[in-house]
This record gives structure tokens, sequence and C-alpha cells, in this order.
């Protein structure tokens, strides 16, 4: 029966920890997939996770399925996390949300809901380069995948101009796909300025905005300032999409914790929206995991822990910054390596877009053991004291061949 069906090739991203897993040289590093890591290598799991756990635990509670739309108090919490409590569109009941498995399933409910509801095109336009998973992801949701510039290889940084041309060109009504921060791979965003520009034009040709915040608080290691672009769209009277995800902000990447929200016009239709939402989600997976939902709604819901959940992100995106400055100060100052690596310390998030070519890190992956994606990015994570000077020094030596 199956005889015609062929094999499909290995995921880019999760294809790496396999090549990974059966390298038996102990220096091997992973730098392939984006999971946050301490300094010991190992993965990490919150403080506030765990007594929130213990919270959740001791409140005894049972197994039931959570409604289709998952747990409202989480919901609720997750949207003022993203759109503040000043934001127009939630302090009037306008915003209609679902829980969603993670931030894939947030985007893929969104991506159905546009395909279905959204009256004035089927087209979305991603970022050239983008999260890989968002093209295929947005095709089989029945949309039209285009692309807009959006990185400049040249110069290693935005292509700000190549992307206002690009969103100016676009018919009018399209979606446009926005990483709200921490852009995925190239650790490069615009700036506030930049986004009001984006802001503008985006209203000139009537674009809909769908912002992915997968990585809120891990940009500036600031919860709210991370949120600057979604909540400066929304100021300024747009109607978004958005995906969320606690994944990385929380470290609660197998819990598959996250929502899906649309600003609507008044309480009336955000009603209708919910209802739509509701039918997408009953034949996909019926409703969401409820234990990944209910730790995130006791740490956003408690005072102390929402304090100490802020210092954690932040611990982690210093980490982070860290390990930027010493490739960097190792590269330049100690090794001399040839090239500019000033890219490394000024992208931001969980990724850097190294520049190193295919064949480098190809190199890099048979000589060294040091893993990576096909186009350069390296996850920053997967590095510390232990590793960074092999990492480097690896670096080094393939850049010189
Ligand atoms: N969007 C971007 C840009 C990402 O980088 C990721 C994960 O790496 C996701 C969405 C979705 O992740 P998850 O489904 O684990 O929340
Ligand atoms: O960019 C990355 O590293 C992510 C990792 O279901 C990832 O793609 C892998 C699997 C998944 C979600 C994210």
């Amino acid at each position: 029966t199956w005889g015609a069906v062929p094999q499909g090739p290995p995921d880019p991203i999760l294809g790496i920890t396999e090549a990974f897993k059966a390298d038996k040289d102990p220096r091997k590093i992973n730098l392939g997939v984006g999971a946050y890591r301490d300094e010991h290598g190992k993965p990490y799991v919150l403080q506030t996770v765990k007594k929130a756990e213990e919270a959740v635990a001791s409140q005894g509670v049972d197994k039931e399925y959570l409604p289709i739309t998952g747990l409202a108090e989480f919901t609720a919490r997750a949207a003022l996390l993203a759109y503040g409590a000043e934001s127009e569109p939630l302090t009037k009941g306008a915003v209609a949300i679902t829980q969603s498995i993670s931030g894939t399933g947030a985007l893929r409910i969104g991506g159905e809901f546009l395909a279905r509801h959204y009256p004035h095109s089927k087209v979305i336009y991603v970022p050239t380069p983008t999260w890989g998973n968002h093209i295929p992801l947005f095709r089989d949701s029945g949309l039209e995948v285009r692309h807009y510039r959006y990185f400049d290889k040249q110069n290693v940084a935005l292509d700000f101009e190549g992307l206002k041309s690009d969103l100016l060109s676009a018919p009018e009504g399209a979606i446009v796909l926005l990483h709200a921060c921490a852009h995925n791979p190239t650790g490069i965003d615009p700036t506030p300025e930049q986004w009001e520009a984006l802001s503008h034009i985006v209203k000139e040709k009537k674009l809909f905005p769908f912002f992915d915040m997968a990585y809120q608080g891990f940009a500036s290691g600031d919860i709210a300032r991370d949120a600057f672009a979604l909540r400066h769209f929304v100021a300024q009277g747009h109607q978004v999409a958005l995906a969320q995800s606690f994944a990385k902000n929380m470290g609660l990447y197998g819990e598959r914790t996250g929502a899906f929200s649309v600003t609507t016009a008044d309480p009336e239709e955000k009603a209708r929206v919910d209802s739509q939402l509701k039918i997408i989600i009953r034949p996909m997976y019926s409703n969401p995991p409820s234990h990944g939902a209910r730790i995130a709604s006791a740490i956003l819901g408690d005072q102390a822990l929402y304090t100490q959940w802020e210092s954690e992100v932040k611990g982690m995106a210093d980490r982070i910054i860290s390990m930027r400055e010493k490739i960097y100060n190792i590269l330049t100052h100690d090794l001399k390596t040839p090239g500019e690596w000033g890219h490394i310390k000024t992208q931001i998030g969980m990724f850097s877009y190294t520049g190193l070519n295919p064949e480098q890190t190809q190199a890099l992956a048979q000589k060294a053991h040091v893993y990576m994606t096909k186009d350069g990015r390296i996850s920053m994570a997967g590095l510390n004291a232990g590793n960074v000077e092999y990492f480097a020094a690896s670096v080094d030596a393939v850049v010189r061949g």
C-alpha cells in the first residue's frame, strides 16, 4: 500500500540533534536547536516553574479535559503579558484568544483562521530568512506564502530598504508575518523607529500584521520592552493576530504552552471570532494539554513568582549576552581570526547568524564535532564557559581553511 511513499528529508533543525547524538566525541557541541542550556550545558528548569508546579500539585488538580480554548485564567494572563494592561482592545474585552499547542500550534490556528475568515487576501508575506517551519505551516493552512527581504548579507544587518520596498509593493490587504522580537534565525530586529515606519507602511497598504512572539523577554531581558512592536501596532489602531509561546521564556518546551489571539472591533465581534476558533480547534485536537498552562498561569498570576520569573528570564538573556562578548573577544582579540565578528555581539535573542557558509558549517561538524544549521546559525545557549574557547578555536581553524 505504501510502496509509492517517497522518503522525506530529515527536519533541517531537529535532524542536527540526531547527528549530534550519534557523534561519540567528548568535545562535541550542539548549537542546532534553540533550547536554553545552563552554564554546564544542561537543560534548565526555572526555579519559578518548580515552585509553580508545587503550588499546582498542592491544589490537588484533577486531569479533566480543559475547554476547547484552554484554561481561561491562563489565556487572560497571557494576553495581559503581551498586550499590556493599557491596551485598548484588552480593556474593552475585544481580544479573541485561545490556548494553543505552543507557538507552532498558535501559528497554525492563526493560519487556518486567516485562510477561512480573513476577507481581503490569502497571501502571507514572511521574511527571508525566517523560522523554517513558517513556510510549510502557512502553506498547509491554505495560505499562499510570499517573501519580503529582511537580511542584508553583505553588511550582516537588517535590509530595511528592501523590507520597506517589498511591503510597499505587496498587494493591498495581504497578511504580513512579523517576528515580534529576537528574529529567528538572524538575531536582528528593527529599531523602535523602524517599527514605527513599518506601522505606517502596514497602515497605508492595509496589510494585516500577524506577530509571532516566541521569545518575549529573551531579546532584551525585559518582558515589556520586548513587546514594544506589538504594543505599538495595537496603539496605532491596527488589528493584529498574535502567536505566543512559553517554550523559551519559561523553559516549558515540551509542555507545549502557548496562545493565539486576534484583536477585534468589540466584544460582540470577539464572541463570533472565538466561536470560529473553537470550530477550527475541535476537529484538530479537541482541547489543549493542561499542565503547562497551569504552571504558566500560576507564575503570571502571582506577584512574587512573576518578579522572580522576570529575573530568571533576564538571567538567561544575560548569560547569552556574556557568551556573545566572549566569542567576539576571543575571535577578534585573542585569535585575530580573519573577518569582522561584531555582529555576534550586536545580534540579540537565542541565535547568532555567524556568516559561516555551508562548507564551513559542514567542516565544523566533521572535523570539530560542532553542530549548527547549514545557514551558519548558532544557538547561543549551547555555549558556556566550558566549551566557548574550543568553539572559537574551531571557528578560527575553519575560517583559516
Ligand atoms: N516561532 C519562532 C520564530 C520560533 O523560533 C519557534 C521555535 O523555535 C516557534 C515559533 C515555535 O516554537 P514552539 O512551538 O516550541 O513554541
Ligand atoms: O529554531 C529552532 O531551533 C526551533 C526549534 O516543535 C524547534 O525550530 C523544534 C521543534 C519544534 C519547535 C521548535
